[in-house]
């Protein structure tokens, strides 16, 4: 039976330097696609804590300065519907992202942070419909 309640997910923007941090889905929804690390909201936790805890579970990298970055309304062809909200944070320069999941996860890659350059990488509809509606820029002074 398809889910008939929306669903809250995180997507982490993860800036290291120029570069941000895509995964390359495995196990679930979005199949061997591309999309930013993140998960489910969880009851009581804020955006912040969300987008923190997930890129530390996932690659193993703890983020700084973690802001709103966008949202999203995603309904998937599956029915399978989420309000995404995208936040932001930074890597240290030499952090490395490890596969902590990987019956989730076949692999991480640092990319160029203008979508233009993602050549060949199929992406995920809740990121592809975040690059056509204008990828964030970085926060203009971290604090
Ligand atoms: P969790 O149990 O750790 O909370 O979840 P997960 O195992 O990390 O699940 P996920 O598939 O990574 O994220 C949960 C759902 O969130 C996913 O099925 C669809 C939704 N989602 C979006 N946008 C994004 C996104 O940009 N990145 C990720 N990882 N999930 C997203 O709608
Ligand atoms: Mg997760
Ligand atoms: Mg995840």
């Amino acid at each position: 039976m398809t889910e008939q309640r929306v669903g809250v997910g995180i997507g982490v923007i993860v800036r290291r330097g120029d570069q941000i941090l895509l995964g390359q889905r495995h196990g679930s929804l979005g199949e061997g696609e591309w999309a930013l690390p993140g998960g489910h909201l969880e009851h009581g936790e804020s955006f912040q804590q969300c987008a923190a805890r997930e890129v530390l579970e996932e690659t193993g990298i703890t983020i700084s300065n973690v802001r709103f970055a966008a949202a999203e309304n995603v309904v998937f062809p599956t029915g399978q519907h989420y309000v995404v909200i995208f936040m932001q944070g930074q890597a240290a320069e030499e952090a490395e992202a490890v596969v902590v999941e990987p019956e989730k996860c076949k692999g991480w890659r640092w990319v160029g942070a203008d979508p233009s350059t993602w050549q060949g990488m199929t992406i995920f509809r809740p990121l592809a419909q975040l690059v056509q509606h204008g990828f964030p820029q970085p926060p203009s002074k971290p604090s």
